[in-house]
């Protein structure tokens, strides 16, 4: 039986390799994203594959629900729903952020994630069958400078995906949350505020995780025997690890 998987933010990075890994396998593609022409230029792209594209902000709690209801009969019951849209927004010490961002990653990387899995989870457990991968981050486990929300919406990720898990227990339900670390997509231009140059900067010299290996990661996880479930993966670059504790002297 051919599957259908639910990528939301497929428009670039990580969404957009994985809607590409799962196209090569035959799946249905529901695509998900705020930019409408990229959408498109996907659909176009992966074709022949079935692709349905929605077009919506997962901050808008209606938006998400209308846009899950709305699915037609073929693509309605999903079993691999990718929680992936999300976004850091600047790197700046906690006393100086700006709290309309602060709020920008809550809504999106929380209050999305919760929306979308909400008005998902039940068809699923109806049908006893699917799997939730949320994308979490690093960030979400390793305190750094600047990580401040985004981080703390990270962390929110990963223990939110351990307890579906506690809450799913007896069906054949299965959650993975995906901890990435480097990776360049298009989230340091995001971060940066589409400072291309600034963003740049943050890869220059190294070779950080590319998108194909986070789908690669994910199309794993979730193509398993049934009966196997991977709760997190932390993935790194080879380039990257941890610094030692830092410590103010006077
Ligand atoms: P990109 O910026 O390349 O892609 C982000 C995607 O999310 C885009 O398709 C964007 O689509 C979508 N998106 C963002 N905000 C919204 C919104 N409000 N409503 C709907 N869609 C939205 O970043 P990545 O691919 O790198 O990031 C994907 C996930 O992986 C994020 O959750 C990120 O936090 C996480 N991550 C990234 C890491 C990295 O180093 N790159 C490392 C660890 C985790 P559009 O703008 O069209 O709406
Ligand atoms: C993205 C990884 O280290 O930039 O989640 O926060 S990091």
């Amino acid at each position: 039986m051919q599957k259908t998987v639910f990528i939301t933010g497929a428009t670039a990075g990580f969404g957009k390799a994985m809607a590409e890994r799962y196209a090569r396998e035959g799946w249905k593609l529901v695509l998900t994203g705020r930019r409408q022409e990229r959408l498109d230029e996907l659909k176009e792209a992966l074709a022949p594959a079935p692709v349905h594209t929605l077009n919506f902000d997962v901050r808008d709690r209606a938006s998400c629900r209308e846009a899950v209801g709305s699915l037609p009969a073929e693509f309605a019951a999903i079993d691999v729903l990718v929680n992936n849209a999300g976004l850091a927004l600047g790197i700046e010490p906690a006393q100086d952020c700006d709290l309309d961002e602060w709020e920008c990653m809550v809504d999106t990387n929380i209050k999305g994630l919760l929306y979308i899995t909400r008005a998902i989870l039940p068809g699923m457990v109806e049908r006893d069958r699917g799997h939730v991968v949320n994308l979490g981050s690093v960030a979400g486990t390793y305190p750094y400078p600047g990580g401040n929300t985004y981080g703390g919406t990270k962390a929110f990720v990963n223990q939110f995906s351990k307890n579906l898990l506690a809450d799913l227990l007896g069906t054949r339900l299965r959650v993975t949350n995906i901890e990435p670390g480097l990776c360049e997509t298009e989230f340091s231009v995001v971060r940066f505020r589409g400072d291309k140059s600034k963003a740049d900067t943050v890869y220059q010299g190294t070779e950080p995780i590319r998108p194909e290996d986070i789908a690669e990661a994910v199309y794993w996880a979730t193509t398993l025997p049934a009966h196997v479930n991977i709760n997190s993966m932390e993935i790194m670059p080879v380039d990257q690890a941890f610094a030692p504790f830092a410590i103010n002297r006077r």
